[in-house]
């Protein structure tokens, strides 16, 4: 059986969080899926022109040209193998193999190892506008649910309103939150943040970053000034490294990974904004070019908007819908 009747067997019974996440696809599905069903149509059996406008439509979804080049290159040999002419099943070819190139690079397992007995400490970086403070709310909202007690620490001194913006978070979800002065150094403020974490036993500590765009020394300085601080005060932490990417830039958020990924270790990409693009197709790219792992995504603006990244329901979303 291919993968898109094994997804349409396996959401058959819908629950509500596939119907979620299926929503906030709906634009990246009809760029994505509807035009590969128009495109099986239009070809009784394939050719070359075939296969070029697949490759468009690969990269218009901001699948990313050397992961489009070497999906494309794979699908032309099995059907050659296979002796596959029909375009429907070409289809279900590209989908097994946009499966299968994403779980091969490693574990597909995205939750949060907390650490017993001691804070675990998630650092969330990534460039202004991108949606970190929402997203760290969101994980504060998901975790504080599943009774974890959550601390934020407002280490994005630089931006005006940072502070407040994840004040007025805090107290909407009623979790505590340490705060520096305006423009106070960020490694101090992540210092207090680690303080205060020990003080309270908190179960789980997100440390909000600044997002400039400064130079690579600079910002790798500044990062790893922070790390250094936290991992002092708390053993082992931070545990998790976020970098937010915000899906509606397209190949520019995989630019800003790259940039990212070759200061600072990486544990995770949180790609925000799902709900706004039709070019979902960037999970693949970032997964591809940079074996980071996307951990969670976000469907919209609300607190309960952060999902688990689930390749099956992100491929269900993408490739079927209702
Ligand atoms: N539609 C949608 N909007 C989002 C999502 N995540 C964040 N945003 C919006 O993006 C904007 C910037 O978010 P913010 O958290 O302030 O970004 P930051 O500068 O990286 O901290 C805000 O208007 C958010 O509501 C999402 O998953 N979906
Ligand atoms: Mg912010």
């Amino acid at each position: 059986m291919g993968l898109i009747s094994f997804l349409k067997e396996k959401f058959a019974k819908k629950d509500k969080n596939v119907d979620k996440y299926s929503q906030a696809m709906a634009k990246s599905r009809h760029n994505f899926s509807n035009r590969l069903d128009l495109l099986s149509h239009r070809y009784k059996t394939i050719n070359q022109d075939y296969f070029e406008e697949l490759e468009q439509i690969l990269i218009e979804s901001d699948v990313g040209v050397n992961l489009v080049i070497k999906i494309i290159d794979e699908v032309l040999e099995k059907s050659r193998k296979e002796k596959i002419t029909d375009p429907k099943a070409i289809n279900e070819l590209l989908v097994d193999r946009m499966f299968v190139g994403y779980a091969e690079k490693g574990d597909i397992k995205n939750e949060i190892a907390f650490v017993s007995g001691q804070p675990t400490v998630a650092l969330v970086v990534g460039v202004n506008g991108v949606g970190k403070t929402t997203s760290i709310a969101k994980l504060a909202y998901r975790y504080i649910h599943q009774g974890k007690k959550v601390l934020l620490v407002a280490a994005d001194t630089f931006r005006a309103g940072a502070v407040e913006q994840l004040s007025v978070w805090a107290k909407r979800l009623g979790c505590e939150i340490v705060t520096g002065s305006s423009e106070a150094d960020p490694a101090s403020v992540a210092y207090d943040g680690m303080q205060k974490a020990k003080e309270i036993h908190a179960d789980f500590v997100i440390v909000d970053t600044a997002g400039r765009l400064q130079t690579k020394a600079n910002l790798m300085m500044e990062l790893s000034k922070i790390k250094r601080v936290i991992n002092k005060e708390i053993n082992g932490a931070p545990q998790e490294t976020f970098l937010i990417i915000d899906a509606t830039t397209g190949q520019n958020g995989v630019v800003q990974a790259k940039a990212f990924a070759e200061v600072t270790n990486l544990t995770g990409v949180i790609v925000t904004k799902m709900d706004g693009t039709s070019k979902g197709g960037i999970i693949l790219a970032i997964r591809d070019e940079f074996n980071v792992p996307v951990r969670f995504i976000g469907l919209g603006e609300k607190m309960d908007d952060l999902a688990e990244f689930d390749l099956d329901k992100y491929l269900y979303g993408l490739c079927v819908g209702e």
